[in-house]
């Protein structure tokens, strides 16, 4: 043990033998606060434990059998509110939180959070959290979803399952989080001052201020300070206290009374009123922010020595004494066994199974398909007599074949009729119905209650879905232009899509996610309403990116979106392509060849079962000449490209791979082998776009064609202008024919070289 490590251990037992204790800042009994002798005995044990857990995890790092050290010291106070809470409140943690976890686990049978934490410590497959995956605090029979390293993401979904509480009671379902239940969150001082934390308070406060039920509590542990930065003193009070919405509560953390105390008081006030709650908590820092972390650095040894005299246990030892409920000596007796038994436990884990393969690292990165009993719990399809009720409005145009718009519009309608548990949110989805009227007379159907207005804030609109799947729902959040997922897209790459793999697969967050993008709208719009990357969702393991180009896959890929969330708890992502939104017409005004008739959901059913968990690519055209890879836009430029080439000779085949990730590889390659050439038309910007994939898969497979030929086609490098000068960056059917007609050989007919985009060949 380090010297300022053994020092504290020390410290403990040296200043309880001689009664050098700390001042208590309130004066409080058991009685007055309503806790007895064994109960205060109790928590003065589980706050022994987390800290001797803290200095075990910095002995084993030494060891090298450890390897994460950031502990709860100084935090151990939070073993007080943990048992002002039941242990079904879903619990949403900071890094600090060894001790609340210690309590809870003493109000659920069979649990044993010290050989859990120690085999997490030591990256053991056998830890019951995340499998060896990463050191977190969480467990599903404390309810406990684990929580990755970054701070203040967790408040966005701490709001949302708060919110759903209250809405599963409305819409009488089951949820996962009792009626009764309150959620709890804690974050640190600086964490506060994070935009996400700012977003979730503020969403919190705006709802309760509509007098909206929001049954959470907040809790700020202050300590003063975020690894070197001062939290200005008094900033969090002065802050919070009279914020609108949300009901600010104070306590000393050092002292488990006044924890208890007001801990009790925030409980009652989210629980019975419905009311959000602000916990701020004096707390200190003890044993630096981790076991890397060179406090004297930063801080002045005076300080640190000022501070570990405010050790949370020397105060506990105080209160225990002065009511004359342990002896010194007894207390230093529990302090040192606790310190032996989770040196023997910690042994044992060391020895355990680490992770041996990368096989089995990934097992969790994909959620384990649901029980089928639970994934139909709230499915039910609908009757002929209910549909007929449901689209009286759309009577005389049902039959007709419709755009792209139109026919997402009736697949969510159907859909939402189905699916009791399915929620929409976001903004402008109300009675507006969005910017483009896909979710019309949505709110008129099924209610404020399922299809949600949010207020503008993209973190907060993921948030609130994934903390309505942590309670059961089904959610179908909307993102209302592709580039404003960027400031909110940590509550995905972070949040939703990890939640498996760090939960062992224990937890999930099935949504679907749709997002209206990508360019082409004729010039207007400018680059934040024509943004063509979505890079930022191809790297993200497990998440299923889906793109329709047309009404009839759009309906037909929703379903299987809805059923993939339903039925298998995944991640989508639907990304909607505006240009095509309503677009009628392919070669020809009037032709309204990009118009479809609407499937039925008992029609799509009669395919076959299979059919609707196609993930897999379209295939126009039988031709061998030439293999036009495209999606989204791409793909509609690329079947009006393919008539003008069939008048010049060269024999197509058009395929649209619908699904971006996965890839259907195999589909891909199988196409691309019956022909002569490939060529790869892709809409958005020539870096991080998917033709990188597609170039890669078609290079690296062992089973493509040797003689096949291939290039691709893609925006510039730039972000979209206003007005015609958007057409300079983005990939033409002009294009398409002239590099087509490179590749095959035939000489180009129509060739506009100023628009010539950017291309790559093999
Ligand atoms: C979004 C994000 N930015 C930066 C970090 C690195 N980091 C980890 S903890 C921390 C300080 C947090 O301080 P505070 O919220 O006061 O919690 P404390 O450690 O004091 O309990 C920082 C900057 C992070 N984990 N997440
Ligand atoms: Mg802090």
């Amino acid at each position: 043990m380090s010297n300022r490590n053994q020092l504290v251990r020390d410290n403990f037992i040296n200043f309880v033998g001689s009664g050098k204790l700390p001042t208590p800042s309130v004066s409080l009994s058991p009685a007055n606060v309503g806790l007895t002798d064994t109960e205060l005995v109790d928590l003065f044990e589980s706050q022994v434990m987390s800290r001797h857990l803290d200095l075990q995890s910095r002995i084993m790092q030494k060891n090298g059998q450890s390897f994460y050290t950031i502990g709860s010291s100084g935090h151990e106070g939070n073993a007080a509110y943990a048992k002002a809470f039941k242990p079904t409140d879903m619990a949403f943690l900071h890094y600090r939180s060894g001790a609340f976890v210690i309590q809870r686990s003493k109000q659920v049978a069979g649990q044993t959070p010290l050989y859990d934490m120690l085999l997490s410590f030591a990256a053991s497959q056998d830890d019951p959290t995340s499998g060896g995956r990463h050191k977190v605090l969480g467990s599903k029979a404390l309810s406990i979803p684990p929580q990755t390293s970054t701070i203040a993401s967790h408040l966005p979904k701490a709001m949302g399952a708060a919110y759903s509480i209250r809405l599963a009671k409305r819409l009488a379902l089951e949820g996962k989080i009792p009626n009764d239940g309150i959620i709890v969150c804690n974050f640190g001082d600086a964490s506060s001052n994070h935009s996400t934390t700012q977003g979730a308070l503020n969403t919190t406060a705006w709802a309760a201020y509509q007098s909206i039920h929001m049954p959470i509590v907040f809790i700020c542990e202050d300590n003063g300070i975020g690894i070197s930065t001062s939290t200005p003193h008094g900033w969090i009070a002065a802050n919070y206290k009279n914020r609108a919405g949300l009901n600010y509560l104070y306590c000393d953390g050092l002292n488990l009374l006044d924890t208890y105390q007001k801990a009790k008081q925030a409980e009652k006030m989210a629980r019975q009123q419905g009311k959000p709650v602000f916990l701020h908590m004096r707390m200190v820092r003890i044993l630096g922010h981790a076991g890397s972390d060179a406090e004297f650095v930063y801080r002045k040894e005076s300080d640190i020595e000022a501070t570990e005299f405010q050790d949370p246990l020397l105060h506990s030892a105080r209160i225990l004494l002065d009511n004359n409920i342990l002896s010194a000596q007894e207390i230093i007796s529990i302090y040192e066994g606790i310190e032996s038994r989770i040196a023997r436990v910690a042994q044992q884990a060391a020895s355990k199974l680490k992770i041996e393969t990368a096989e089995h690292v990934k097992q969790s990165i994909i959620p384990p398909t649901l029980d089928a009993t639970l994934a139909a719990q709230y499915y039910k399809p609908v009757d002929e007599p209910e549909r007929t009720k449901l689209f009286a409005h759309e009577k005389h145009n049902i039959s007709k074949k419709q755009h792209l718009a139109k026919l997402l519009n009736w697949a969510l309608m159907d859909l939402m009729a189905e699916n009791k548990n399915m929620v929409m949110c976001g903004e402008d989805i109300g009675t507006k119905g969005g910017v483009y009227n896909v979710t019309s007379k949505l709110c008129e159907r099924f209610g404020k209650n399922r299809v949600i207005n949010t207020l503008l804030d993209e973190q907060s609109i993921l948030g609130l879905a994934i903390g309505m799947a942590h309670n059961g729902f089904l959610p179908v959040p909307e993102i209302q232009f592709l580039a404003y997922v960027h400031n909110a897209e940590d509550q995905i790459r972070g949040e939703a899509a990890t939640l498996p793999f760090f939960s062992n697969g224990q937890f999930s967050n099935p949504m679907v996610i749709r997002i209206a993008g990508l360019a082409y709208q004729k010039g207007f719009g400018g680059h934040f309403h024509n943004d063509n990357s979505f890079a930022v969702f191809r790297d993200i393991p497990g998440l299923i990116l889906a793109c329709p180009s047309n009404g009839a896959d759009a309906v037909e890929m929703m379903r299987t979106s809805v059923k993939l969330a339903r039925e298998q708890q995944r991640l989508v992502v639907f990304l909607e392509p505006i240009a095509l939104y309503m677009t009628k017409d392919l070669h020809a005004e009037g032709d309204g060849l990009w118009m479809s008739e609407y499937v039925t959901p008992s029609a799509q059913a009669k395919f076959s079962k299979s059919a609707e968990l196609n993930q897999k690519i379209s295939v126009y055209g039988k031709g061998k000449n030439l293999c036009i890879l495209s999606y989204g836009n791409g793909y509609y430029l690329s079947r009006q490209a393919e008539k003008i080439l069939t008048e010049q000779g060269v024999h197509c085949r058009v395929i649209d791979l619908r699904w971006l990730a996965p890839l259907d590889e195999q589909g891909i390659i199988e196409q691309a082998n019956l022909c002569e050439n490939v060529l790869i038309v892709d809409e958005c910007r020539q870096t991080g776009s998917i033709s990188e994939a597609l170039f890669t898969l078609l290079a690296e497979s062992e089973t493509t064609s040797k003689d096949i030929k291939i290039s691709r086609i893609t925006a510039h490098d730039s972000f979209i202008p206003l007005g015609s000068a958007a057409y300079h960056v983005l990939p033409s059917t002009t294009q398409i024919v002239e590099e087509a007609l490179l590749l095959v050989g035939n000489k180009p007919k129509t060739v506009s070289s100023k628009s010539k985009a950017k291309k790559g060949k093999a």
